[in-house]
């Protein structure tokens, strides 16, 4: 959604305060980094009983950044992230937090942020070394 890290998280959350009478909760996918970026969001949600529904890639990288700069011969420069435990996170801000760390457990993972009737979070492990696609490369 757009080039600006976590913009779609805060479309959702302010989508959901505008229009009360939810009819299905907004799910967003987002990167650990992106995340990171808009934390406080998770407590905002909370605060005002915005049901959202937060996917967190974490792969406790930049990694978009990195390989860009893999791409360009550089060595990788400030892309590491410190693992954060953000289901633990979403917990302590009031929220509903789950984790996948395998692909048999993203279904369960997801239908529980879903049936949750506050805001949650699914944090699912990704591979650091799988490449982002290029915008040629995205089909619909
Ligand atoms: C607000 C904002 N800050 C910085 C950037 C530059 N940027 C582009 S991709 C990227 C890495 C994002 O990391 P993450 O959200 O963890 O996603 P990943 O590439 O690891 O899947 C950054 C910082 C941006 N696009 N938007
Ligand atoms: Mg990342």
């Amino acid at each position: 959604m757009g080039s600006s890290r976590g913009k779609a998280l805060m479309l959702a959350t302010s989508g959901l305060a505008a229009e009360r009478n939810f009819s299905s909760f907004p799910s967003v996918p987002v990167g650990d980094g992106g995340f990171a970026m808009l934390m406080a969001e998770m407590s905002t949600a909370v605060q005002h009983q915005l049901p959202v529904k937060i996917i967190v890639l974490k792969n406790n990288s930049l990694s978009e950044v990195r390989f860009e700069q893999k791409e360009l011969g550089y060595p990788n420069y400030g892309c590491d992230l410190a693992p954060i435990d953000f289901a633990a996170f979403a917990k302590a801000c009031g929220a509903d937090g789950f984790r996948c760390a395998n692909p048999g457990e993203v279904r369960p993972a997801i239908e529980a942020a879903l049936r949750s009737p506050r805001a949650a979070l699914v944090e699912a492990l990704v591979d650091p070394d799988e490449a982002p696609l290029k915008p040629e490369e995205l089909k619909a």
